[in-house]
């Protein structure tokens, strides 16, 4: 029985040009920022978010916590969405790490925030408050059902932020499903923002790494944060050259991952057991209530049948689409999913 693996878009492994581009890639020193390959990504992907420059490291977590360490001092304050990544699986590392203390506003169930909830929220100048030193928006919204923020939607916290002199950060890990499913470009994604990340190891299946983007001041001086948490790397064009097959050709394919989760979706509205919605589905995650029964037990029943699902707090269960899983594995999946979930 073939395993159909639907925990995250984290299990994709390196296509058959990243492995040949990565046994054949140019190196040098990144630490001295020497590694024309890592130069070469960093300078695409800053090109794709509309950055002056680009910062190669070497997760999701660590470019969120490079970034919070870069726009505030220890003691400020970060306000992101209740169900933010950074608030809920970053082991508490922008209080932990950075020294900053996390403020939460609510996420909508597609993982916007309202603008005006973020202003009341904004620090007012007083002696014994914390000085408001980041705002963050997350696009796709991972435990908002991959839900998408739009240009205007993302103007319209930013625009708040401004006002009050606040920088913006967009943790974009999987930014690109979201301009693939708006049709528009990642940069006019990330325009209001001043630093923006996206990961390569997720729907683009890289190996490893992720890209932060910001200003040429930005990223500078973001290098010797990363070099404090212990990120500085060497011949990390190894892994680099992935990245840059990624970008070259992985991005459109993003499209196959959202029909297929779409996909999913309807065929999992048959069945009882599932609290879902197929319409609100917009890329290729599908968070889902469970009735009726324990979402731990459901998933081992699943897991028996080679179905593998991601588990979370509040009876909830996760599909995740991506590259390697075809529409018939999903109708495979599904067929699965009946013999345990139909009775
Ligand atoms: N998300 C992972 C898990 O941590 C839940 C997943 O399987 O979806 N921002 C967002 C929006 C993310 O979804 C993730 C990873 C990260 C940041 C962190 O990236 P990594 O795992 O590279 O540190």
């Amino acid at each position: 029985m073939n395993i159909i693996d639907l925990r995250s878009d984290t299990v994709t492994h390196p296509t058959p040009a990243m492995r040949e581009a990565m046994a054949r890639a140019e190196v040098g020193d990144d630490g001295y920022g020497e590694d024309p390959t890592v130069n070469r990504l960093q300078e695409m992907a800053a090109a794709l978010l509309g950055k002056e420059a680009g910062l190669y490291v070497a997760s999701g977590t660590m470019s969120n916590l490079v970034a919070v360490m870069t726009h505030c001092q220890r003691g400020h304050e970060v306000i992101v969405g209740h169900e933010a990544h950074m608030f809920h699986h970053e082991v508490a590392a922008h209080a932990g790490v950075a020294g900053a203390q996390i403020r939460t506003v609510m996420n909508d169930s597609r993982g916007r925030l309202d603008p005006a909830d973020v202003e009341l929220a904004i620090r007012p100048a007083r002696a014994n408050y914390p000085v408001t030193g980041l705002i963050c928006l997350e696009n796709t919204h991972n435990r908002c059902g991959g839900g998408v923020l739009t240009v205007q939607e993302t103007a319209a916290v930013a625009n708040v932020a401004r006002r009050y002199g606040v920088p913006v950060h967009l943790d974009g890990a999987r930014i690109f499903n979201a301009a693939v499913y708006l049709g528009v470009k990642a940069a006019d994604l990330a325009k209001d923002a001043t630093s923006a990340t996206f990961c390569l190891s997720k729907g683009l299946s890289c190996p490893v790494g992720s890209v932060l983007c910001g200003s040429r001041d930005f990223i500078a001086r973001a290098r010797k944060n990363r070099q404090m948490v212990g990120g500085g790397m060497r011949q990390a064009g190894i892994i680099a050259a992935a990245g840059i097959v990624a970008l070259e050709t992985m991005i459109p394919r993003l499209a196959e991952d959202h029909a297929n989760a779409q996909f999913l979706a309807r065929g999992l509205a048959r069945f009882p057991v599932f609290d879902i919605e197929p319409e609100a589905v917009q890329t290729n995650i599908v968070r889902i209530g469970i009735r009726g029964m324990k979402v731990e037990d459901l998933a081992a029943k699943l897991g028996a049948k080679g179905v593998k699902a991601g588990v979370f707090e509040g009876n909830k269960m996760r599909f995740v689409t991506h590259y390697g899983i075809t529409a018939g594995d999903i109708e495979e999946a599904l067929g699965r999913i009946g013999e345990v979930a139909g009775k």
